[in-house]
């Protein structure tokens, strides 16, 4: 396995855990750790069925962009900077397996943005999230004023992206941004129990579950449907369909390949 300077990859059971590793900035992302991430992201065993993304160190999932790279950059730079992420990000967006984000601390900034790119955010009671661009005389460049919107609602992601106000666990939970709160020495725990949850099932239609909740979200209702119906059609095309439906008329555990 490929060795980074800021990530720390564990697999086990088919599931990875990427741990974001900058301890003296709190994880803030710079342009090596991103190229880390688009790298890692790229190159991403076949065989891992979820991946869970957390930070390294009690205090931080990630604190940000790292704005002393930032700082700096003119228009065309900073254009290039935000582009960066937002690539990784959608990357991530995309993966064809699940993304869990563990979300064990400050999530600012971009670390808020690279959480909402996950498709599930379970956090420690001691997260706390929040997108403080506006105080810094930036707007979030990581996607955030297009993820936020749709995961919180366009009123809340307003309130938080132009106020910069950071919030606890407790309301990212009642906002709709994270799926649970969990004690900081359950996190790892629940979220490596939820993954597995996940992996049991046949991969290939969790990956075209994936892709129809993420394509359909935009698309006008018929379209979206339509979409629904041909995804729906391609899973009779997989072995893991007869398997998983042989099985339950067996009255036997199902178990997928791939295929
Ligand atoms: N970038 C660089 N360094 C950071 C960052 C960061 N985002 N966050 C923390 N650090 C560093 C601190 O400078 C400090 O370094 P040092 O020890 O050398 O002084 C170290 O981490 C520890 O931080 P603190 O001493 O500040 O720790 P505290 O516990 O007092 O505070 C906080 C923790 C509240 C997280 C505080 O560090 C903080 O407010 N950090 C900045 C959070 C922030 O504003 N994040 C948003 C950044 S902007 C962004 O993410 C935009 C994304 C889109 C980019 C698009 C590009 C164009």
């Amino acid at each position: 396995m490929t060795d980074y300077n800021f990530l720390k990859i564990d697999l086990a059971e088919q599931v990875c855990t990427l741990t974001i590793s900058a301890p003296k900035s709190l994880n803030a992302l710079n342009s090596n750790i991103l190229k880390e991430l688009d790298d890692f992201l790229s190159g991403m065993d076949k065989n891992i069925r979820a991946l869970i993304i957390t930070g390294d160190g009690e205090k931080s999932f990630v604190a940000g962009a790292d704005i002393s790279e930032m700082q700096p950059l003119n228009a065309e730079e900073g254009e290039r900077f935000g582009a960066a992420g937002a690539k990784v990000f959608r990357k991530i967006e995309t993966l064809p397996i699940p993304v869990i984000a563990a979300v064990n601390g400050f999530a600012l900034g971009g670390g808020c943005e690279l959480a909402l790119a996950c498709d599930i955010r379970l956090a420690s009671s001691r997260a706390k999230f929040g997108q403080p661009e506006v105080g810094l005389g930036i707007i979030p460049g990581f996607s955030g004023t297009y993820r936020l919107a749709k995961i919180a609602g366009m009123g809340v992601a307003k309130e938080l992206i132009f106020t910069g106000r950071a919030i606890k666990a407790d309301e990212a939970l009642r906002i709709g941004l994270v799926n649970a709160v969990y004690e900081p020495e359950q996190l790892m725990v629940e979220a490596m129990s939820l993954a597995k949850r996940i992996v049991k099932n046949a991969p290939i239609a969790v990956r075209y579950a994936k892709e129809c909740i993420n394509e359909e979200y935009d698309l006008p209702a018929d379209e979206a449907i339509a979409f629904e119906s041909r995804m729906f059609g391609k899973c009779f095309d997989t072995k893991d369909q007869k398997a998983g439906m042989t099985a339950f008329l067996t009255k036997q555990e199902a178990h997928f390949n791939n295929e």
